[in-house]
C-alpha cells in the first residue's frame, strides 16, 4: 500500500470511529436492551412501592454510586448560617434579598457555599423555591440586577410567588478538571479522591445544594418541603443526582442535560459515554470510565435516575437544536420510568411521541417540554418550570 493510502485508511478508521460514538442519525441507532427497572439483582420482582423504597431503589442507588457518580458522603462536623446582607425592598419592593454563608466543617476544614436568595415580599410565608446549581458564576445571578440574565429571572420567578434561590458550583467543586477537588473534596471528604466509586465534581455539586435545603430547614420564609432544584446542561445531571440522593428535593429539573444526565446512555445518538468521559473526566467517578464504548455493560441506564425522583417531581427540557442533548433519549427515559411512579398510584401513560417544539407537556409528577433554539436555559424555560411548579404545587 502507497503512504498515501495508508493515511487514507486510517483516515477512514478515525472517522468510523468518531460516527460510532457521536452519531446524529436516527436511523443509525442501534437496538438496545435497558436494564430491568422492577427486578433485583437476584431476580426479585418488584411490585409494591413498598418493596421499590425498601428493596430496588437502595441498589438502583448504589449501582449510580459505584458506577457513574460515585459515593455522596452524608457526614460533617458541623454546619453554621452566617447571613451577610439582608435587604427587605429590592426589585422595586417586591423582594426581599439574603446572602448567607453555608459554612460546612469536618475534621477542623471547612467550605463555604454563597448562597443567594431572594424572596417574594407580598406572600404569605413559607413560600417554595426554585433552586439553582449554576455552573456560569455569580454574574449571571447579579444581586444589582444590573447584568440582567434570562439564565437566572429573578423578577418572573418573585412575581409568580416563589422564591429564587443559586449558588456557584465552584464554592463545592470548580468546573475544571484541574481544580475540581480544590474545595469539597480535598478539604472535607480527601479520602473520595483515592475511591474508584468517589465522589467527584458532579456528586459535590447536589451536595451542595442539599445544603442549601439544610438552610431552608431553618428560614421561616422558605417552605423547605416545597424545593425545585434546577439545573442546566452539567448543573442539570446534577439536579437529577442530587433529587436522587436526597428525598426533600420535591421536584428536580434538568433542562437539556443530556448525557449521564436525562438521556438514556444505550442509545447512540449525540454525546456518548466514551466522549464525555475523556472530556470531564472530573465529572464522574472513576469507574465510569469503563463504559466508554461499552454503555451495555452500565448495570444502570438513566431512566434509572429518573425513577429514583419517583414519587416526586421530575422535569425534563429540552431544545430543539441541541442534538448533542438526544431530546428523544431524555424523553425515553421519561417514558421508561413511569412503571415505578405508578407503583405509587399515579396512572402516567406519557405519549409515545415527544411533544413537537413550542409545546409542554405533563401528566403530574412528570412533565417536559421543548422549545425550538439552542442550548441554553432561557425565560420561556423557566415559564415552562413556573407552569408545571405551580400544577404540582397545586398553586392557583
Ligand atoms: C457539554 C457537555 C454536555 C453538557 C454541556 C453543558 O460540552 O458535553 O454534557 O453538560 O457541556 O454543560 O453545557
Amino acid at each position: 500500500m502507497t503512504s498515501k493510502k495508508i493515511l487514507l485508511s486510517l483516515l477512514l478508521l478515525v472517522f468510523a470511529i468518531a460516527l460510532k460514538s457521536q452519531n446524529y442519525e436516527e436511523s443509525n441507532v442501534q437496538p438496545y436492551t435497558l436494564p430491568e427497572l422492577l427486578k433485583t439483582e437476584s431476580g426479585q420482582v418488584i411490585a409494591t412501592a413498598d418493596e421499590w423504597m425498601q428493596i430496588r431503589r437502595p441498589e438502583v442507588l448504589r449501582l449510580f454510586e459505584d458506577n457513574v457518580y460515585g459515593q455522596v458522603p452524608k457526614s460533617f462536623d458541623a454546619i453554621y448560617f452566617k447571613k451577610t446582607r439582608e435587604e427587605k425592598n429590592v426589585l422595586n419592593g417586591k423582594a426581599t434579598v439574603k446572602e448567607v454563608n453555608i459554612i460546612v466543617t469536618r475534621n477542623i476544614k471547612q467550605v463555604t457555599i454563597h448562597l443567594l436568595l431572594f424572596v417574594p415580599n407580598k406572600v404569605k410565608k413559607p413560600v417554595p423555591a426554585f433552586l439553582v446549581i449554576n455552573h456560569r458564576g455569580m454574574e449571571t445571578m447579579d444581586v444589582t440586577r444590573g447584568n440582567k440574565d434570562d439564565f437566572w429571572p429573578v423578577e418572573q420567578v418573585i412575581d409568580a410567588g416563589y422564591a429564587l434561590a443559586g449558588f456557584d458550583v465552584k464554592d463545592v467543586a470548580p468546573d475544571d478538571k484541574e481544580r475540581f477537588a480544590d474545595e469539597l473534596l480535598q478539604k472535607l471528604y480527601p479520602d473520595q479522591l483515592a475511591m474508584n466509586n468517589g465522589m467527584r465534581a458532579l456528586g459535590a455539586w447536589g451536595w451542595g445544594a442539599s445544603r442549601i435545603i439544610d438552610y431552608f430547614e431553618t428560614d421561616p420564609a422558605v417552605d423547605a418541603g416545597k424545593v425545585v432544584v434546577v439545573g442546566h446542561s452539567r448543573g442539570g445531571k446534577a439536579a437529577l443526582w442530587c433529587g436522587a440522593q436526597d428525598q426533600r428535593v420535591a421536584v428536580a429539573i434538568s433542562n437539556e442535560s443530556g448525557n449521564s444526565g436525562a438521556k438514556i446512555s444505550r442509545r447512540n445518538f449525540g454525546e456518548s459515554v466514551e466522549a464525555i468521559t475523556k472530556n470531564f473526566p472530573y465529572w464522574f467517578c472513576k469507574n465510569y470510565q469503563q463504559y466508554a464504548n461499552n454503555e451495555d455493560k452500565l448495570p444502570v441506564d438513566q431512566h434509572m435516575l429518573i425513577a429514583l425522583q419517583a414519587p416526586r417531581g421530575v422535569y425534563v427540557s429540552a431544545a430543539e437544536e441541541d442534538r448533542w442533548a438526544d431530546n428523544k433519549g431524555q424523553y425515553l427515559s421519561l417514558i421508561e420510568a413511569q412503571p415505578v411512579f405508578n407503583l405509587y398510584g399515579f396512572n402516567l401513560n406519557l405519549p409515545l411521541q415527544m411533544p413537537s417544539v413550542g409545546n409542554q407537556l405533563f401528566e403530574i409528577p412528570m412533565g417536559c417540554h421543548i422549545r425550538e433554539g439552542k442550548h441554553d436555559m432561557t425565560l420561556y424555560d423557566w415559564q415552562q418550570f413556573i407552569r408545571f411548579a405551580n400544577t404540582f404545587f397545586q398553586k392557583k
